[in-house]
């Protein structure tokens, strides 16, 4: 007997359909399988069981995805069962055969789910995957046992580790799916799915008896492949070699063996840092996107965009634009200006066609949608502009009066200065509350962070439309407060000087770098150096120098490079070697003469650093100055430092951003650590107004994340 719908789980109800057992998911807004879905999807297998006139199971998601995996809100709490795996378990033993009939997302323990199943169907927009590693994960409801075992070694080893998402057509191909659908009607292809399988008597297959396995002597390649893959990349993260030995264990142990080791492995990964730091990032880069204005003001629609400016900025962000569908007109100054920025367009679209990634017909539609003029009227039908010129207040304010006489009145008036005020720009025309900040980061058509700057001035509705215009470009918006250099720049300026102080004070630029980069950052802050061009750094050094404070220590190594012409990669020479046509530098034996000679003059007497000492001042730099970014509410959450640490610079982020890290090594330790620091140097180790507060009442980063 069916028990009826009132009397059933919230989240999970199931109904017959003729002789079909029609399971519906419901647990808005992604389907997680919290603990009621678990109970739910159990209590429906039970039913299905006995009830005579259930002769198979449909499971479908309501909404728009079938199941985004386990609920991740649920990690680091107490465990409530069922869990997923008796789960999964319970849906494979069914004796009647069950259907997984797959629209939008089956991610994780999601996909999991259908792989218990005994047959699956997948519409168009469907994303399959096992997407766990990037939360410091592995699939953990025998996801590393059953992959395998349906579409072998090296494809599941490739889905796991990679965590990529493929859509209904590849999940086909790798025998993921057993069908795709003719139309997008979850519910009616489900069904009518399943009345083709019970016409045909089709029998209860599982996957654990799957022959995937069949061709077991061919795995070791695979399996020994990516573990040298990942002893290459990965970089310390604990869960890729995880999964390659759960991997291993398909092979090589029985099933239900196969299963209690996974869970092991699963329950290691949970409980490792790399887990909470990673999931942290997950909740942080959705919590940025929803800043106060985005909830109060509904954006200004926006279809077309000018830029202004087209040098490497502002060509990366008309490529952004473009590959977003939107069209974008370029200002230059005269036209050769606007021939060499079309040509930086195009030869960005060029380096994806030479890397086949893009085709001439595909470069051909976006430059379709590409204008250039040199008369600011040609923006005069924009809704919004972006401005990408010199950084010099007088050539932007002479830009944004141009664009105060042409812009039709709706129009949101952007500047993507890295460090100007931007209060003083839009005080210069008579409409400030159009103007607001979007600072791209470079190549701006791939890195994912965009500081949404918002000036004293601006109407809330302008902030929502940046918002708005992130969410379009797919990149990730944090809200900035106006100051030099925002959120990102302005910590940087400050452990880039920590790092400098280091290197001053004896330790090379070489272990420097080898320590950051160890500790998880791509590159190091001298190789970071080498590969922007010093020469940018010193200029801007130069035209800052008459403000900066003259009791600060100013290390001046960075400085005796470039006066040899020395700017890095792009001179074949800066803190390392670049041999012709090598981006990989060789230490430089004259650099470290020159950096002898700087502490001789400074009368520095060097001390030798571990990684560990280098690593605590880097990061006591970093987290310090997050504190008072936050403190002064130029960033609204601790979280919103994290976002842009590790989308803008690079910051591990299995590590969870600077501030989560803090609390990780705790705020007392930290701020103990500044306190040593500052009797050194009592200018530029001051201890943030916050970071005390926070260690005098206990609480740490973390506790301000609720409260934007
Ligand atoms: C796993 O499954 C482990 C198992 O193998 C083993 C277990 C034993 N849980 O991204 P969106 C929230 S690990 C809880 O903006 P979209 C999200 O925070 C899991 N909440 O939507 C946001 O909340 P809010 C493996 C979740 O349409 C809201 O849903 N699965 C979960 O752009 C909307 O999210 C994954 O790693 C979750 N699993 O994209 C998939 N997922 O509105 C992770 C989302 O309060 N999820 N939320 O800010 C995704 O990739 C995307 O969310 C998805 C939808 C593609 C599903």
């Amino acid at each position: 007997m069916t028990p009826s719908i009132a009397s059933q789980s919230v989240v999970v109800t199931h109904e017959l359909h003729g002789n079909i057992l029609l399971v519906i998911v419901d647990n808005p807004p992604v389907n997680a399988l919290g603990v009621e879905v678990r109970q739910g999807l159990l209590a429906a297998v039970e039913a299905a069981e006995m009830n005579d006139a259930a002769r198979a199971v449909l499971i479908i998601g309501a909404g728009r995805n079938f199941i985004g995996g386990a609920d991740i809100r649920e990690f680091g709490k107490p465990s409530r069962l069922p869990t997923l795996p008796d789960v999964c378990n319970g849906i494979e033993s069914c004796r009647k055969p069950v259907v997984a009939a797959i629209h939008g997302a089956a991610l994780g323990g999601g996909l999991e789910v259908a792989l218990a199943s005994h047959y699956r169907i997948a519409v168009d927009g469907a994303k399959l995957g096992l997407p766990e590693v990037k939360l410091g994960l592995l699939p953990g409801a025998g996801g590393t046992q059953r992959a395998p075992r349906l579409i072998g070694v090296e494809a599941a080893l490739s889905l796991m580790l990679s965590g990529r998402h493929v859509g209904a057509q590849e999940a086909l191909s790798l025998g993921l799916v057993d069908r795709v659908g003719q139309s997008d009607d979850i519910l009616a292809e489900g069904l009518a799915y399943a009345q083709e399988l019970l016409l045909a008597h089709a029998p209860v297959r599982r996957t654990r008896d799957a022959l995937g396995l069949a061709h077991g002597e061919s795995s070791a390649p695979a399996l020994s492949a990516a573990r040298a893959d990942i002893a290459r990349s990965s970089k310390g993260l604990f869960s890729p070699l995880k999964i390659v030995d759960c991997v291993d264990a398909a092979v090589t142990m029985p099933f239900e063996e196969g299963l209690r080791f996974e869970r092991e492995q699963f329950l290691a990964c949970l409980n490792s840092p790399q887990r909470g730091g990673l999931v942290h990032a997950f909740f942080s880069e959705r919590e940025v996107q929803k800043a106060p204005e985005t909830r109060t003001a509904v954006p200004r629609p926006i279809h077309a965009v000018g830029v202004v400016g087209g040098g490497t900025m502002g060509a990366g962000i008309a490529v952004a634009l473009l590959d977003s569908g939107l069209p974008v007109t370029m200002i230059e100054r005269d036209d050769a200006s606007l021939a060499r920025g079309r040509a930086h367009v195009e030869k960005v679209y060029d380096g994806l066609i030479a890397k086949g990634r893009l085709t001439d017909s595909e470069k051909g539609k976006k430059l379709a949608c590409f204008t250039g003029s040199i008369s600011y009227d040609a923006l005069a039908g924009g809704d919004m502009v972006i401005e990408a010129v010199f950084e010099d207040m007088a050539v932007k304010q002479a830009v944004f009066a141009e664009l105060e006489r042409v812009c039709k009145p709706s129009a949101v008036l952007a500047t993507n200065t890295s460090y100007l005020d931007i209060d003083a720009i839009a005080a210069s025309i008579s409409r400030p509350q159009d103007v607001v900040g979007l600072h791209f980061f470079s190549p701006a058509n791939i890195m994912k962070l965009l500081e949404v700057v918002v000036p004293a001035r601006v109407n809330a509705e302008v902030v929502a439309t940046a918002f708005d215009l992130a969410k379009k470009l797919r990149k990730i918006p944090v809200r900035a407060g106006v100051c030099d250099g925002f959120i990102g720049n302005r910590i940087l300026a400050v452990y880039r000087a920590a790092a400098d102080h280091l290197m001053e004070d004896g330790a090379s630029p070489y272990q420097i770098d080898k320590a950051v980069h160890d500790f998880g950052f791509p590159m190091g802050p001298y190789q970071v150096m080498d590969l922007a061009g010093g020469d940018i750094g010193w200029a801007t050094r130069k035209r800052r120098a008459v403000t900066r404070d003259p009791n600060a220590r100013y290390v001046q190594i960075s400085d005796r490079l470039c006066e040899r012409g020395w700017f890095g990669q792009k001179t074949a020479r800066g803190f390392y070697l670049y041999q012709q046509g090598s981006r990989t530098g060789t230490q430089d034996q004259e650099v470290k003469a020159i950096i002898a000679a700087e502490r001789e003059r400074a009368s520095v007497t060097p001390r030798t650093f571990s990684h560990e000492q280098i690593i605590r001042r880097y990061m006591a730099a970093m987290i310090n100055e997050g504190a008072n970014v936050v403190h002064e509410r130029i960033a609204l959450r601790p979280l919103d430092i994290d976002v842009t640490l590790i989308n803008g610079f690079g910051y591990p982020r299995h590590r969870g951003g600077p501030m989560n890290y803090a609390d990780t090594v705790g705020l007392a330790n930290v701020l103990a650590d500044i306190r040593e620091f500052e009797k050194e140097d009592p200018l530029f180790w001051r201890p943030s107004p916050l970071l005390v507060k926070l260690v005098e009442s206990g609480n740490n980063f973390a506790s301000l994340n609720q409260t934007a």
